[in-house]
Formats: C-alpha cells, sequence, structure tokens
C-alpha cells in the first residue's frame, strides 16, 4: 500500500437508532449501602483478595481508589471500612434486579446487560413515538409517553433542550442541516430527556445512582458515557456527518481517545496498530509481561494516517485467530461505526461456570475434593438461575417431602464442559512464566442433575464420580506430574424451555418426575465430547472476551489482561453480552516486583502503579 496515498473515506454511519448506556456508580459499594444505609456516609471499599475492587465515592473523596491494595487503601485512609466482596452472589442478584427494573420501561425489550452493573437500552422506538407528539410551537412543555396504551404514564420535559452534559459542551447550530441531521437531533435530545427520567426512577425507587451515555450505538454511548461520572450524563451531539471531518463530532470525539480504550479493540490488535502508525515496535514497559504500552496513538492518528483503511488494516492486522474481515471492523470501530445490535432481555444466563484457582494442585484426591466443591456451587447457581416457581402448583400427594413442590426448570444446560489451566514447568533459574492457556472437555450432562428429589451434595458427588473424573482422565491421563492452578465446570449448551419449539415453558422436573427417558431427547449424542482450544492454545470463552469488553469502561478494553482480549471483536465482530462467569475469575497472580498477591484485573493496574512510584 502506498503510504502517501490518502486515508480511505470514513463509513456511512448507521443513524437510526438511538442507544443508552447504563453504568451504575460504585457498584459493589452500592449494594453494600443499599444493604445497610449507615455505609453511605462512611468511607467504604470493597475487597476481593488483597485488593479494593471498588469503593464509596466517600472514600473517593478521601483518595481511595479503584484496584489499590489494601494495606495501601488502609495508610490513605484508616478509617475505612471494608468489607468481603468475594462472594458474588449479592451483586448478582442486585445485578438482575436493577435491570429488570430497567427493562421494564422498554417497548422493543432490547435491553442487554454487560457484566453485572452497565446495561445498554434501545429506545428508538419509545423515541419515535414520541418525537411524533411533539407540538413545535410548544417544545418547552412537552410530555414524554412511558407506555401508549396508558397516556397517564410519562412526564413533562423541555423539549427545547437537552438534558444533563453534552460532547461537545456547546451545540453545533444545524438549523441549516438537513432534514435528516435535525431529526437526529431533536431524538437524541428525547433521549436525553429519557435517560433523565431512568436515572432519576432508579434513584427514587431503587436508591442507586448511575452513569449514562445516550448516542446512536453501543459503541458511541458507552464511550461518551464515561465523559461525566459519577451521577450524571452526556449526550453526543450532532453533527454525526461524516463528509467532513471538521462538522463530525462522532470523529472529534473519538479521535482524542487512545486506541486501546476503544471497546473491541485489545492489547494484540492495539500493538499492531501503534507499530503500523509509529513505523516501529511499540514499546512495552521494560520487565512488565502483561504491562500496558507507554506509547499513545489515538485514533485520530489511526484513521488518518496515509493509506489507511479497511483493506491495509486486513493486511496489518491478519494473522493466526484473527477473524477474516477485522480490517472492515476496526475500520468501523475507528469511524464510529458499530451496527451490532442491543440484544432482546434474556432472563437466563448463556452458561453458568464457576472456578477456583489455586497455588498448588497436583493429587487426584485433591482435584476429587475440589470438584465436589465446584459441582456443589454450580448445581446450586442453577438451582437459582434456572428454577422458577410454578403457576400451577401440583397437589402434595404426588410428590415427597423433600421435593422442591412448584419449583421448575426454565432452561436446561445439554452440556457439561471441564476445564483446567496446568502450570508451566520452571525455567532452569527457578522462575516460572505464567500461563493462561486452558485446555477443555465436553460431555453431555446428566440427566440426574435436574432431578429435584435427591440432595444437591449427592447429586454433585453423582456428578464428580460420573462425568467429571472421567473426563478429567482425559484431560490428564498421567497419575501425576501435573499441576494446576485453575479449575473450571460449566454448564453450557442452555436450552431455553420457554423459547422452545412447541413448549411454553416446559418442565423437566415434571418429566423427570414421570419418565427419565423423556429426557432422552434433550442428550447430546456421545462421542460430542471436544476439546475446546483456539489457534493460540487458548479456549476460546466467549465470557472471557466479554469480560475484556466490560473492562474498558474501566480505562479501556486492553487494560485487562485476559487471555482472549486481543479478539475482543469476537470472531463475529459482535459485541458479547457478559455471561456472569466472567465476573467469577478468582484467578491470583503474584506481581514479580513487590510479590502482592491479586486477580489477574488487578495486574495491569497494580503494574502501573508500580511504574508511577
Ligand atoms: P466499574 O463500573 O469499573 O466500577 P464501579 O461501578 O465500582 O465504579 P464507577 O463509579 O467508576 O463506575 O466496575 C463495576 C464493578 O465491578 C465494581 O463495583 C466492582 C467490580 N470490579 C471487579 O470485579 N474488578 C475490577 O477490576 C473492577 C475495576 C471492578
Ligand atoms: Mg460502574
Amino acid at each position: 500500500m502506498d503510504q502517501r496515498s490518502p486515508p480511505a473515506r470514513p463509513l456511512r454511519r448507521q443513524l437510526d437508532s438511538i442507544i443508552l448506556h447504563f453504568d451504575y456508580d460504585c457498584f459493589y459499594a452500592a449494594v453494600f449501602e443499599s444493604e445497610t444505609p449507615e455505609f453511605r456516609s462512611l468511607p467504604l471499599a470493597v475487597q476481593q483478595k488483597q485488593i479494593i475492587v471498588t469503593c464509596n465515592y466517600e472514600a473517593r473523596r478521601r483518595g481511595l481508589s479503584k484496584l489499590q491494595l489494601i494495606k495501601d487503601a488502609k495508610k490513605v485512609c484508616p478509617d475505612v471500612v471494608i468489607v468481603l466482596g468475594e462472594d458474588l452472589t449479592r451483586f448478582r442478584n442486585a445485578s438482575k434486579h436493577l435491570y429488570a427494573f430497567l427493562t421494564s420501561f422498554s417497548w422493543n425489550n432490547r435491553a442487554e446487560r454487560l457484566g453485572f452493573d452497565e446495561v445498554f437500552m434501545d429506545v428508538s422506538d419509545m423515541i419515535e413515538y414520541n418525537a411524533g407528539l411533539l407540538n413545535p410551537n410548544d417544545l418547552a412543555n412537552s410530555y414524554f409517553c412511558l407506555s401508549k396504551n396508558d397516556p397517564t404514564a410519562g412526564f413533562a420535559y423541555d423539549a427545547s433542550q437537552v438534558a444533563g452534559h453534552t460532547y461537545p459542551e456547546s451545540s453545533t447550530d444545524i438549523s441549516g442541516a438537513s432534514p435528516d441531521a435535525q431529526r437526529l437531533q431533536m431524538h437524541l435530545r428525547l433521549a436525553s430527556h429519557l435517560a433523565k427520567h431512568l436515572r432519576q426512577q432508579l434513584e427514587s425507587e431503587k436508591g442507586y445512582t448511575c452513569t449514562v451515555g445516550v448516542s446512536t450505538n453501543k459503541l458511541l454511548s458507552k464511550l461518551v458515557g464515561n465523559v461525566h461520572k459519577p451521577d450524571s450524563q452526556t449526550t453526543l451531539l450532532p453533527p454525526y456527518t461524516t463528509d467532513d471531518d471538521e462538522f463530525d463530532n462522532v470523529a472529534s470525539f473519538l479521535d482524542g481517545h487512545e486506541i486501546g480504550k476503544i471497546p473491541g479493540i485489545g492489547f494484540k490488535i492495539a500493538q499492531k496498530l501503534r507499530a503500523h502508525v509509529l513505523q516501529r515496535v511499540p514499546k512495552i514497559d521494560a520487565g512488565l509481561v502483561y504491562g500496558g504500552t507507554k506509547e499513545v496513538v489515538l485514533v485520530g492518528h489511526v484513521r488518518r494516517h496515509p493509506g489507511i483503511g479497511p483493506e491495509t488494516l486486513e493486511r496489518i492486522l491478519e494473522g493466526p485467530g484473527t477473524p477474516h474481515g477485522i480490517g472492515g471492523k476496526i475500520w468501523g470501530l475507528l469511524n464510529g461505526c458499530d451496527d451490532t445490535e442491543v440484544g432482546l432481555a434474556r432472563e437466563v444466563p448463556k452458561q453458568i461456570s464457576i472456578e477456583d484457582s489455586y497455588t498448588r494442585l497436583n493429587t487426584l484426591g485433591e482435584v476429587v475434593k475440589e470438584l465436589r466443591l465446584l459441582s456443589e456451587s454450580l448445581l446450586k447457581r442453577m438451582h437459582a438461575d434456572l428454577l422458577e416457581e410454578e403457576e400451577d402448583v401440583e397437589t402434595t400427594e404426588h410428590v415427597t417431602a423433600t421435593d422442591k413442590i412448584g419449583k421448575r426448570w426454565v432452561a436446561y444446560p445439554k452440556t457439561i464442559r471441564l476445564s483446567t489451566r496446568p502450570r508451566l514447568p520452571q525455567n532452569p533459574d527457578g522462575s516460572r512464566n505464567r500461563s493462561f492457556a486452558r485446555i477443555s472437555r465436553s460431555a453431555p450432562m446428566p440427566n440426574f442433575v435436574f432431578n429435584l428429589k435427591e440432595s444437591i451434595e449427592l447429586l454433585s458427588s453423582r456428578l464428580v464420580s460420573e462425568s467429571l473424573i472421567p473426563l478429567f482422565r482425559k484431560l490428564h491421563p498421567e497419575k501425576s506430574g501435573w499441576n494446576l492452578s485453575l479449575v473450571n465446570i460449566a454448564a453450557t449448551n442452555m436450552v431455553d424451555t420457554a423459547s422452545e419449539k412447541g413448549g411454553a415453558g416446559r418442565d423437566i422436573s415434571k418429566m423427570f418426575k414421570r419418565q427419565d427417558e423423556v429426557l432422552k431427547q434433550w442428550r447430546v449424542e456421545e462421542g460430542n465430547e471436544s476439546a475446546e482450544m483456539d489457534e493460540d492454545g487458548m479456549e476460546a470463552y466467549p465470557s472471557r472476551q466479554a469480560s475484556a469488553m466490560r473492562e474498558s469502561s474501566r480505562g479501556g478494553s486492553e487494560d485487562v489482561p485476559t487471555p482472549s482480549q486481543e479478539d475482543s471483536v469476537g470472531n463475529d465482530g459482535k459485541w458479547e453480552s457478559e455471561d456472569e462467569d466472567a465476573m467469577n475469575e478468582g484467578d491470583t497472580f503474584m506481581c514479580e516486583q513487590c510479590g502482592a498477591a491479586m486477580p489477574i484485573y488487578a495486574m495491569a493496574a497494580h503494574s502501573r502503579w508500580h511504574i508511577q512510584g
């Protein structure tokens, strides 16, 4: 490619949708505050392993920050109140509850969770409808209808102004612009009022504050929300034209972002883009395997680089594991184009997985013990997430005392997967390289796990002996010589009974009572087991990609050294809404410089902390 040739023309943006992005403020701390309101006035920090994963704003006022080591936090603020946040149940429940609340406002049911504390909502239909109700002669006294059927459900607002902050701070005069541009401006304005109303509702009804971004797609709404935090909102104002950079607020907004901060651009892709722009290998902080780069290359630098365009990007980025068409996708992101839809509100998770990490796990006896614990947790999670109260409760004559009367499976996983992460052997100098490579095997989920008459202890012990140990033997045929740093078990391949063909909520447990045979139809055929490895020897975990995506709200997708972050655009280029298990990562890593142990997501921030002295 001729380096002197001009960059390719930017893409046309799709401007028909209006998307809101919600990020709850200090989420984990807010959950504790909602349980114990006295915490609100105290500096409160939530601890996982040796670090503070988040803290409330009182604590932040006193100098604490996210991802700080506990010992440092105590030095900065000796009267900090520390609560343990390793059990994720309360966060999961709060997240579901708030999500259900936000979803209840949606007309099209397009509301998607990303992690525990972010939600995207596609409100295009509500905005379109309300734009149709406007009286152009009296915009200041408008009324926003929250229901087409109930005209009393809604709120009064001033449609002549945007609610909350905007990017840029003052609006451009677009009175002479095309009707499309003016329509977009009005739609975004309406959306800003809806966002404000939803934020107020969330606070008054549920006691949570949040930060919202308002724009036309997921990428832009997520990024623009970060401009004013906390308890705030920002609308990315038009013009959104791509004809002239000077009049393109999207370009000027994105251009100032470091490329690694763009959701969907992970570490590997970011490094390749930096190398292309700088014409040399970008420096990585010396001595840090997962350190960030010192080089700052902005979206604008890449976007305006001579000769750049989808084809050049395809050529630069191609390589093992990179999906075909990556150049077009990244070119789209750099130009603010993201056509991924906000997913339909989902009640059941795509998969449930439980894992734990170990400093040493090298005997079968210990493995069995750990598998038991993990299986029990898995089954408990399956009960919590996949069972619902039955409306037509059966009479007790058919059920025993131990039966959970009135519960039914709303979804069931067809597959059980076991993954492990073996430690690499020591180097000759006694050091050991970290490895993120997982290996895994899957098998059909045995039917007995759906039996609600048996105790979880008994079922998990059967699951271990009948499914997990055989899978383990396939993964590790040698009796000894291995040492595992992580074990994960997952219930995957989820079938939603409500969406199943012909079944408005088929009830597995009832059928189980009648006839185990019936369940055969859902069995995955034997021989379906597989070792799921991608080309880097890493298992392709959608949840891990999602975890990389969600981290971007904390400072960019590449900040998080998750194994698959380099592919965070994903093989299909879609944003993955997060599976809950992405939050289950309990891995502990040692800092090579100070020996502190911390979860993987804290490593990047911790390394930077060293660098800053
Ligand atoms: P964030 O949205 O990054 O943080 P936050 O909601 O606590 O604070 P902010 O007001 O800045 O949005 O993350 C959401 C939750 O995820 C957070 O409350 C705790 C948890 N978390 C982790 O588990 N690991 C991490 O590395 C970080 C940063 C957060
Ligand atoms: Mg948050």
